[in-house]
């Protein structure tokens, strides 16, 4: 069994550890009403996106979110969140440095004894979400589950849904599908770009990621039979209806349980909360891999963090 595949299982305890540790941590997060950046790179960015959408929909305050490197340096806000796993990524570390003494800044890390700890105001720790994978999928989600239980949010919900998500069957035969394109809405749009880059990282998988308004405006061209569109989150309009008339698969497990042109996945429970529906994905990112003979412990040219010279 790949390290990937415990990781993706054990998120359930994890979102539940990150609950807990939640309500002792809050004076390191955010306080309603302060204007945040929220930063990271690669998964951590887009966990990044979920939380700012989230965090201006519980009517919190003003949040951005940036990939650590295109951080607007002419900006004022009351605080910078920073999430790295590694604690190690060069843009985080590099921003953190250029914002010491301007703007508290807090890091949600998975190793505590990293550049980006020493050089941010306050850390959270989740260790016990840190991988061995390269692949991320445990530290992403604990952080944001942390940061919605911040919000206010029931994660005990939440993991419950993720228990279903991580003995579902999958909701489509990977060896079927040729490439696949996830959707998603407001703060699922974070969730669906991390959806695309688990196809990527583990399985080298033609993946893209589209706010599923937008992906009627192009994007739509590359559907055709044998190829998948998946939607997280809430759904426009027509949209069904629209991917169906191309001939790609679709997969949407939030409302009326599920919808799968290929499969036949409807029967039984399906996750309800857009995170655990990613759990969904990344077993999907994993299976896919296998299917196509990789190892996803091993991704083709990545390492677990990005530290430039
Ligand atoms: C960020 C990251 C990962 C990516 C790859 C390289 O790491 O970009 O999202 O999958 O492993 O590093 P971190 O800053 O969260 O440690």
């Amino acid at each position: 069994m790949a390290y990937v595949d415990a990781e993706i299982a054990s998120q359930p305890d994890c979102w539940r550890r990150a609950a807990e540790l939640a309500a002792g941590v809050r004076a390191d997060l955010p306080r309603c009403g302060e204007r945040v950046a929220v930063v990271g790179c690669g998964t951590s960015w887009f966990m990044a996106m979920a939380y700012a959408a989230l965090r201006e929909q519980a009517g919190q305050g003003e949040t951005d979110a940036f990939q650590a490197s295109e951080f607007p340096a002419g900006r004022r806000y009351d605080r910078l969140v920073a999430i790295t796993r590694s604690g190690t990524t060069t843009e985080v570390v590099d921003l953190l440095r250029a914002l010491r003494g301007h703007v508290p800044t807090t890091v949600l890390v998975g190793d505590p004894e990293t550049p980006a700890v020493r050089l941010a105001d306050a850390t959270v720790t989740l260790s016990f979400a840190d991988e061995r994978s390269v692949v991320q999928t445990r530290f992403a989600t604990t952080a944001l589950a942390l940061l919605r239980a911040h919000l206010g949010e029931n994660v005990e919900t939440l993991a419950a849904d993720a228990e279903v998500a991580v003995r579902a069957p999958l909701p489509i035969e990977p060896t079927r599908i040729e490439q696949v394109t996830f959707l998603g809405r407001g703060w699922t749009v974070g969730l669906a770009q991390e959806a695309a880059l688990k196809c990527r990282e583990a399985a080298t998988f033609w993946a893209e990621a589209y706010p599923a308004m937008d992906y009627r405006h192009g994007p739509i061209s590359i559907a055709a039979p044998g190829r998948l569109v998946w939607a997280f989150g809430t759904l426009p309009e027509g949209l069904v209806e629209n991917v169906t008339a191309t001939g790609a698969a679709f997969v949407h497990s939030r409302t009326h349980g599920c919808r799968t042109v290929l499969g036949s996945w409807a029967a039984g429970r399906t996750p309800v909360d857009p995170m655990a529906d990613l759990i969904l994905a990344q077993r999907f990112a994993v299976a896919l891999a296998t299917s196509r003979g990789l190892d996803p412990d091993a991704p083709r040219h990545l390492t677990r963090s990005v530290v430039l010279t």
